[in-house]
């Protein structure tokens, strides 16, 4: 080069902007940080991340929120955290930009963050300190960086080094993801109700449930057991953070039409009458074939037995369920009086409900599907009319019903594999929850229906184990479908529905490949 002297590698914007950038994010680092550590002590829910990320959930309109449970299933709330969390990256790199320029800038991107911050803290009614003390925080802090930061730029000789600047950020970045990492741990330990949740001992059924009859089980490999154990249990709920609810501090009101309102607490629960269930609970958003359903041993007192002691009034058509973070679920009251075994649940497979599962008391409503009856962390029961209220799903276009269709799924053999010719196993679940499974039949590559073996029933509340014996398959490759009908007599139909708005429809097919 003429002059001699090294030309930069990199142009001038990324010099000058790329620590600016940088300066941003350690702020905004820090205060996210800061908002972690105040929500420690002002309640996991007041988590300004976490209080946006649920705002989002609720304001996200229908046909998207199906697509992520679709997509992303179990980890939605994953992929929505990590997307605020980008958002947030990517806001705060560009206040860093700005404050580099025109420090207010930078600053007023922060104060603007405390605000909607703050204000869905008060809309959701959580602390709203969380909030502001982040934008604070982040705000002082791009501004002290960015002072730095040009000082630099000047290139005083008595000034900050551009190393100064460098190393400050990194120290602030550091510090923040410290806070951060801190007082999520330490949320999660001062909210935390496993202590209480170890310490709760249920009492002894006074309506057991029958010992399971061992032929509810094919003894097939790959094939479901029939008992989901609760690890294994499909989740799924709005909850960000799950609620814990110490149940020395829970209580159940039951009011709205009728004669006696009353409440109810933890101890006064497990001291009426408890019965067991075996009950298949199922989501409406599973697909033809998906995985979001499961059988379980509940233990609970009598839902009905309990709303006859309020009186219901005539007139209603509606039992709302809520919850501690503010769910609300309708069920069709004539149902839960019809006589079926309706549960308010504090046990499940032996054990206390899982937190993920309702702790400290749900809701079970044999036949609903779980966002028409399954309330879970339930703390309030409203006896209405569907005409005066509309619950959570509902507002959100979904049948306001809910009950359960016939559903049917091949578990065995796995979708595409590969099997030796001869006599193949074919095994499955088939479940109508209250009604009750009475044939199931499958078919290969669109043959006629052969009967399958049915294992034998607990009652219509379960689902229901089957098999079939392919007898002479043959090499290449093959379709199986499956299709149940129901103890009223009618069979699943052929036509596909998407889950939205009243649960799927349509065979369950899988592909088998003979060699
Ligand atoms: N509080 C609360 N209860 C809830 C929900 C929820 O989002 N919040 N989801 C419902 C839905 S859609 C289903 S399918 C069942 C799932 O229960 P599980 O997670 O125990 O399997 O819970 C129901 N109860
Ligand atoms: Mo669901």
């Amino acid at each position: 080069m003429s002059t001699g002297k090294r030309q930069p590698s990199r142009p001038r914007w990324w010099r000058r902007g790329a620590p600016a950038a940088l300066t941003g994010l350690a702020a905004a680092a820090a205060a996210i940080g800061a908002g972690e550590l105040v929500a420690a002590f002002t309640g996991a829910d007041s988590s300004p991340v976490l209080a946006v990320g649920s705002q989002a959930i609720d304001l996200t309109p229908t046909p998207l929120k199906d697509y992520a449970v679709r997509t992303f299933g179990t980890h939605d709330k994953f992929v929505l955290l990590s997307g605020i969390h980008a958002t947030l990256v990517l806001l705060a790199l560009a206040a860093g930009v700005l404050s580099a320029r025109w420090r207010p800038a930078g600053v007023a991107v922060f104060l603007l963050f405390a605000g909607v911050g703050a204000w869905v803290a008060a809309v959701r009614a959580v602390a709203v300190w969380p909030a502001l003390t982040a934008g604070t925080v982040g705000a002082v802090v791009l501004w002290w960086l960015s002072g730095l930061g040009r000082r630099a730029c000047r290139s005083e000789s008595s000034g900050p080094t551009r190393r100064t600047v460098l190393g400050a950020t990194g120290g602030v970045l550091a510090v923040g993801v410290v806070a951060d990492l801190g007082g999520r741990a330490l949320a999660g330990a001062r909210s935390s109700v496993a202590a209480a949740r170890a310490g709760v001992r249920l009492p002894a059924p006074a309506h057991p449930g029958p010992a399971l009859p061992p032929r509810v089980h094919p003894d097939i490999a790959g094939l479901s057991p029939f008992t989901t154990a609760n690890r294994d249990f499909y989740r799924v709920d709005t909850a960000l953070t799950l609620p814990q609810i110490d149940p020395r501090r829970w209580s159940l009101r039951v009011h709205g039409m009728v004669d006696r309102p009353l409440e109810l607490d933890f101890d006064q629960l497990l001291r009426l009458p408890l019965e067991e269930l075996d009950y298949t609970l199922s989501c409406v958003s599973n697909e033809v074939g998906g995985p979001y359903v499961g059988t379980a041993r509940w233990l609970g007192a009598s839902l009905p037995a309990l709303l006859r002691r309020a009186g219901v009034r005539a007139g209603a058509d509606q039992l709302v369920g809520r919850s501690k973070d503010h769910m609300s679920i309708g069920t069709p009251l004539d149902s839960v009086l019809d006589g079926r075994p309706a549960l308010l649940a504090v046990g499940m497979n032996g054990e206390p409900l899982p937190v993920a599962h309702g702790f400290p008391c749900r809701s079970v409503v044999p036949g609903f599907y779980g966002y028409t009856s399954a309330t879970k962390w339930l703390v309030d029961l409203e006896v209405t009319a569907f005409a005066a209220y509309s619950p959570y799903w509902v507002e959100r276009g979904w049948d306001r019903h809910g009950v359960v269709r016939t559903a049917s799924r091949i578990e065995v053999p796995a979708p595409f594999a590969h099997l030796r010719a001869g006599a193949v196993m074919v095994a499955g679940t088939a479940w109508a929850t209250h009604r009750g499974i009475a044939a199931v039949e499958v078919r290969v590559d669109g043959g006629p229906w052969r009967q399958a073996h049915l294992a034998e029933a607990v009652g219509p509340d379960t689902w229901r184990q089957w098999t079939w014996e392919w007898a002479d398959a043959q090499p290449g490759t093959h379709t199986l479908q499956v299709r149940a009908t129901d103890a009223t007599g009618a069979t699943q139909p052929e036509q596909r529905q998407p889950p939205f708005p009243a649960g799927a429809t349509g065979w369950h097919g899988i592909v088998a490949i003979v060699e």
